[in-house]
């Protein structure tokens, strides 16, 4: 089902999935994995994994309210303080707006982000999102699969990550006429390609069925919900195909304290803080944190070979 991106792209999630599509899929994978199908098997059925993954990987724990998710942010373009980026939000022009994607696929060039929108199905993901500083929670995002975009742009074979930067106007984004720290801007991150292929890594246009705030990310911003909130780089302008690991903005900075995996992980501490516990905005009491988020039987095996206190 393609749902058309309106102006407001005001989406519900009831005219995403019919709640019986949505039971239906769910368990479908519970019987799957119940019955000793698990993911690999699951893993050769591409289409089937595709319809079913997005909603079933969706949480069902209790939403952070809206006023939370848009005011409460890191934006450092926008402001370094928690609540700078909101009130910045507005300087940044998020229409018109392009995207260029480039390096080892078959027809680099820059598109319209409506152009890039038009052939992708929106859908509506529950996903928490981890950061670093501790504190932790639940959105749901519209958005799509970054693995259908990589699809149609056909990667070449020499293509084993993905790089993403942000938009770098200081005219636009006021923290980038000064340097955050040892920042060089634009702000850049990257994903291996199986990391940035699983079905659960989002590009995301709108949470709570609104468009994305500019604080938020605006107009297109990435989703790795097993990962630290720093991966989630914001406001893209630039998707790249890469042979070699590229460059990340956190790890620059700090790369005794950022990694270039940066998934989530209570048995690793960041150098100054432990990451055993987490806060859910507007919550009282600290909770556990999850490996990998929660996201352990989705995403664990693409580490498996990995010591993941060395590649944190
Ligand atoms: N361009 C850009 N992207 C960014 C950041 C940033 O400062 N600049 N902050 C990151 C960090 S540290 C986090 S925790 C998340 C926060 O996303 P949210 O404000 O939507 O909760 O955005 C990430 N993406
Ligand atoms: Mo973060």
């Amino acid at each position: 089902m393609l749902i058309k991106k309106t102006a407001a792209n005001a989406i519900v999630s009831s005219e995403i999935t019919p709640e019986s599509v949505y039971k239906a899929r769910r368990d479908f994978l519970k019987y799957s994995i119940h019955a000793g199908m698990g993911l690999a098997a699951l893993s050769q059925a591409p289409a089937l994994w595709a319809t079913t993954a997005a909603h079933a990987f969706s949480t069902d724990e209790a939403q952070t309210p809206y006023k939370k998710v848009t005011r409460y942010n890191n934006f450092v373009e926008l402001g370094s303080g928690k609540a700078y980026p909101a009130k910045n939000a507005h300087r940044l022009k998020t229409s018109p707006w392009s995207v260029t994607i480039d390096g080892e696929i078959e027809n680099p060039g820059t598109y319209d982000l409506e152009d890039i929108l038009k052939p992708h199905t929106l859908e509506e993901r529950i996903y928490r999102l981890r950061c670093v500083e501790t504190w932790s929670m639940v959105i749901p995002w519209q958005g799509f699969a970054l693995a259908d975009l990589i699809k149609r742009f056909k990667p070449t074979s020499k293509a084993k990550y993905v790089a993403f930067e942000t938009l770098h106007d200081p005219k636009q984004l006021p923290g980038q006429r000064s340097r955050f720290g040892s920042f060089d801007w634009p702000y850049v991150e990257g994903l291996r390609m199986d990391e940035a292929m699983h079905p659960l890594t989002l590009l995301a246009t709108g949470l709570y069925g609104k468009d994305l705030p500019a604080q938020n990310g605006a107009p297109l911003r990435l989703v790795v919900p097993w990962k630290y909130g720093f991966k989630s780089i914001k406001s893209i302008v630039r998707i790249s195909f890469t042979e070699q690991q590229p460059p990340t903005t956190w790890n620059k900075q700090s790369p005794e304290e950022y990694g270039f995996y940066a998934n989530v992980n209570p048995t690793v501490s960041h150098p100054r803080w432990s990451q055993k516990r987490e806060r859910r905005i507007g919550h009282f009491f600290k909770q556990d944190t999850l490996m990998f988020n929660g996201y352990a039987e989705q995403v664990a095996s693409l580490y498996s070979d990995m010591d993941l206190h060395k590649w944190y």
